[in-house]
């Protein structure tokens, strides 16, 4: 406002970058043009004929360049996107290269740096080769040696201008969603089993693209590599002691399995355990958690620039009693079981969390790669609800950064635009609408990108 700010605004820290986010399936459409090959997301949502897919999307594959003026306009530091492996490798392979994928991802890079802004580049957002996937995807060790190749490229292509790379985002809804409750594509139910070795390829997958660029292309380039693990940060519903271990569990089983190898060297002992007793009960030769080898811990171990976190809530856990031996299961392994309560609305969770990961993990520094606010009905352009959310998770951040003196590398709202959900898009996340309806796709700015342009040029976060 035009009177003098009040007590509570809170100064952003001068290099806390602030961004926002997409990711390639989400928002290109364009699923068979020029040269694209399929995904398993495309066949995923072909095969059961789902009413809402991914083939038009934001249509971004043409209106990269409004994209880019929006990003522009909202004065952001950098710009999150991902690259669709079928568009530069059409099977996944680097037998056909596709140089029209490849020079679609250069120009948007060329524009936003033309624009002052930082590209991040998220390497593998979920919408695998399909060839790749018939091959066995992430439950076949090959898949390192595929990624790794895609990778490679990525690299080639655009280390000269990017200094921030993701390799893979999420692994947990890659393994989760894809592999084990089977809620996302490639759709497989194999939750006791399939999803841990998922976890086992994935995380040798991340570890050689990072070696990749470490050897080849950080000598040169100086960039930054690492995960992007999602987690929500959980409070004790009780501080009974059966509560407190629940909350133990569902931190390592959530955020230890990830970070845990990558930055102190082998899965949490707890996961270990728990995986290999369930699994002797249930009669299984050996746990169903792989066991890394020596040198696959050393390989792992250390593959990071910089600790990237998704995040959308912070909830409250309570002990689940230990599940009976029966269909093995991740959530039986887990056991541990969320209060669902509307009036837990707890944004400063995410200064303990990020906290938490400082002084477990020591990283080089924290970024907020995703969070924000999915709105499924009466998302209009006056979107108050959004803006508290955004607003209440950004000032726990600068908290965690100006009073706790935690390294925060910055922030990125999810996400630029409205745009295809993993299944419809009835869940809306932009800062900027799109008109689904438009031939055009039409981009409106709502009453939060309005806001967050203010934050980003003022760098002043109205509390
Ligand atoms: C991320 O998934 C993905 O990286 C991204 O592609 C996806 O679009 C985004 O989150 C949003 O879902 O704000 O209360 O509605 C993480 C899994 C599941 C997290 C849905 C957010 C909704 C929380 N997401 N969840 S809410």
């Amino acid at each position: 406002s035009v009177i003098a700010s009040s007590q509570a605004d809170k100064q952003i820290p001068q290099d806390f970058l602030i961004g926002a986010g997409t990711s390639a399936f989400q928002i290109e459409g364009a699923w068979n043009e020029d040269g694209k090959g399929e995904s398993i997301w495309d066949t995923f949502l072909h095969d059961k004929n789902a009413q809402e897919k991914g083939d038009i999307a934001c249509d971004s594959y043409h209106k990269w360049e409004e994209d880019v003026a929006n990003a522009k306009a909202l004065g952001l530091d950098f710009y999150r996107f991902s690259i669709a492996w079928t568009r530069i490798l059409p099977n996944g392979t680097l037998n056909n290269i596709n140089q029209q994928g490849i020079d679609y991802y250069l120009n948007l890079i060329k524009a936003l740096k033309a624009e002052g802004i930082e590209p991040m580049i998220t390497i593998y957002h979920w919408d695998m080769p399909q060839h790749i996937y018939e091959l066995g995807g992430p439950l076949n060790t090959q898949f390192v040696n595929y990624f790794g190749d895609f990778a490679r490229l990525v690299y080639q292509n655009y280390a000269p201008y990017v200094k921030y790379w993701f390799t893979i985002n999420e692994p947990t809804l890659v393994c989760n969603g894809g592999y084990g409750s089977g809620f996302m594509a490639p759709g497989l139910h194999l939750i006791g089993d399939g999803i841990y070795q998922c976890g086992y390829v994935l995380l040798q997958a991340h570890a050689r693209a990072y070696r990749i660029y470490e050897e080849e292309f950080k000598p040169l380039y100086h960039g930054h590599v690492g995960l992007v693990i999602n987690f929500d940060w959980a409070e004790a519903a009780t501080d009974s002691s059966a509560d407190l271990e629940a909350q133990e569990r569902y931190i390592e089983f959530e955020l230890g399995w990830w970070a845990n190898p990558i930055f102190l060297g082998n899965w949490p002992q707890i996961m270990i355990d728990r995986i290999a007793d369930r699994s002797r009960l249930e009669g299984f030769a050996r746990s169903r958690l792989p066991e890394f080898t020596e040198e696959e811990i050393n390989y792992i171990n250390g593959t990071h620039d910089f600790f990237a976190l998704n995040t959308y809530g912070v909830g409250q856990v309570e002990d689940e009693p230990e599940p009976e031996i029966g269909e093995p299961s991740y959530v039986s392994d887990e056991a541990v079981r969320s209060v669902r309560s509307n009036e837990f609305y707890y944004p400063e969770g995410l200064r303990t969390s990020v906290n938490y990961i400082n002084q477990k993990y020591q990283p080089r520094g924290i970024i907020i790669t995703e969070n924000g606010k999915g709105i499924r009905q009466g998302d209009s352009l006056d979107d108050q609800e959004r803006i508290n959310t955004i607003r209440d998770f950004m000032s726990a951040l600068v908290d965690a950064a100006v009073e706790d003196g935690v390294n925060v590398i910055g922030y990125s709202v999810w996400s630029l635009i409205d745009n295809f959900e993993w299944g419809s898009y009835e869940s809306k996340f932009g800062i900027i609408q799109v008109d689904f309806e438009s031939p055009d796709k039409t981009r409106t700015w709502k009453e939060s990108a309005k806001w967050y342009q203010n934050v980003a040029t003022t760098r002043i976060l109205d509390v």
